[in-house]
């Protein structure tokens, strides 16, 4: 049976017949393509990267791009939905394609030179390219600006790139990725193409977490990049901005993960029987449940109204911290839940809860902590920076 999704306060009526085409085209390929193969995939730790092309069939990748390079064009909710529906099925899914949209060919349609755009996003959206972005490194997480990786001008024109760059999702299977690096001291985006000398993307080995997701190194050792490769966008302003996307995708992002694990609870209570009962008849177990359904539909309805912000251009990236933040945390907190629920059968693979829950510890902490994203909203209230 197909998924009918979590819904309390009829929040359809919310989106147009377009935004609710995109997700339920989503929703039948997750419950056709995904479920049957995900749990494997997680256990292996492996990507399904066979499902790609299938993802740019339907129009995944590309979802807020113009239509002049391949993309839908469509907007902020539209591509939130997608990114709900594809994170029901995994994280990894999800992850790839916030990565593939935001990370990626958000950068380059912002930022890119005509070459650049021309080059990339056609194939980008087509899933003949992959994508990564790498910002992270070993010793500079949540503070980006701390980066060591460098560039520098060459005279004879374009750059030289070297430095290490860590927790980079695809990064081993992309074609293309976006760097940043600092320039003169200010950090700048370049595209780094695979092939060129001196990059390579090690896969990373030995994750409890986003096992069906492929998370590398990038090495670059004196890789050198054209001068149309570098972005047009200097300063940390050029990633964050790429982040306040990405950001958005993920909020609603793990609303599907919670549907899933909610949806599997309230079946589950209803069959299982403990003491006489179906133990969804203690009282216990009907105020978790009752909890899940509060926290998903106030994260359903908080994500909706920062997605007709940013298409309206009134927002502020705090509106997308907020929800990252808020939303992130619920889907955790009710995948825990929903382990406890589920007794030991919880941690079977036969039940999609400890595969969520075990992504979400990855998810809460990507893309901003949720904790560096406390400091974005106590910042903002009171006016005083705790980050130092
Ligand atoms: P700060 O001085 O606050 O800001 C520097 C400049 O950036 C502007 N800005 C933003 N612009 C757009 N969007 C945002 N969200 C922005 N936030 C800030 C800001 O106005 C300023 O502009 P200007 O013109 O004055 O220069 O910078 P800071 O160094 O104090 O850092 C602030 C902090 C700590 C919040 C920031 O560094 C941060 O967000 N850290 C968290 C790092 C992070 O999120 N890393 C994510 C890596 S990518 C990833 O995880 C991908 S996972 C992919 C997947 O698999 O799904
Ligand atoms: P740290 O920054 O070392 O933080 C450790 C702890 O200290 C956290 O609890 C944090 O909240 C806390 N902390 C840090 N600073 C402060 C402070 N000022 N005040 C209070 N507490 C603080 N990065 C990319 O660039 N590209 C990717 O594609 C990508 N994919 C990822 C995929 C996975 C599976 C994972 C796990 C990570 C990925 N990341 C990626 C990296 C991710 O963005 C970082 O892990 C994240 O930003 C946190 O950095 P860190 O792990 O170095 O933790």
């Amino acid at each position: 049976m197909s998924f009918k999704g979590v819904d309390f306060f009829e929040l359809d009526s919310l989106y147009s017949e377009e935004e609710l085409m995109i997700r339920d085209s989503v929703r039948d390929f997750v419950d056709t393509d995904v479920m049957p193969v995900i749990e494997q995939h997680y256990l292996d730790g492996t990507f399904p990267e066979d499902l790609t092309q299938k993802m740019a069939d339907i129009g995944l990748f590309g979802i807020k791009t113009n239509e002049k390079y391949g993309g839908a064009g469509a907007g902020y909710c539209a591509y939130g939905l997608a990114m709900q529906e594809l994170e029901r099925g995994d994280s990894a899914l999800r992850s790839f394609a916030s990565v593939q949209n935001s990370l990626v060919m958000f950068p380059i349609e912002s930022y890119g030179s005509d070459a650049i755009k021309e080059k990339w996003l056609p194939k980008l959206a087509t899933a003949q390219a992959i994508g990564c972005f790498g910002l992270t490194e070993p010793d500079h997480g949540s503070n980006p600006a701390g980066m060591l990786s460098v560039a520098k001008k060459l005279d004879g024109g374009g750059y030289v790139l070297n430095g290490t760059k860590m927790w980079i999702t695809n990064g081993t299977i992309a074609d293309v990725a976006v760097v940043w690096a600092k320039l003169d001291g200010v950090v700048n985006g370049f595209i780094v193409e695979k092939g060129m000398g001196g990059f390579s993307a090690p896969m990373m080995k030995g994750k409890h977490s986003l096992r069906a997701s492929i998370t590398s190194e990038l090495v670059l050792d004196n890789v050198e990049v054209p001068e149309e490769n570098r972005l047009n966008i200097s300063g940390l302003k050029g990633p964050l901005s790429c982040l306040t996307q990405a950001r958005f995708g993920i909020a609603y992002g793990v609303i599907g993960a919670a549907m899933q694990v909610y949806e599997s609870s309230v079946n589950y209570t209803k069959s299982r029987k403990q003491f006489g009962k179906p133990i969804a008849g203690f009282q216990l177990i009907q105020q978790k449940l009752v909890k899940m359904l509060t926290d998903i539909s106030n994260s359903q309805l908080a994500v909706q109204r920062v997605g007709r912000m940013l298409e309206s251009g009134k927002y502020r990236p705090q509106h997308v911290s907020f929800v990252k933040r808020h939303n992130c945390n619920m889907a955790l907190d009710a995948a825990r839940v929903a382990r406890d629920i589920h007794g030991a059968n919880g941690i079977l693979a036969e039940y999609p809860i400890m595969r969520h829950a075990n992504n979400l510890e990855s998810v809460i902490t990507y893309e901003g902590t949720h904790d560096i994203h406390t400091l974005i909203l106590g910042l903002d209230i009171t006016g005083i920076s705790a980050f130092e």
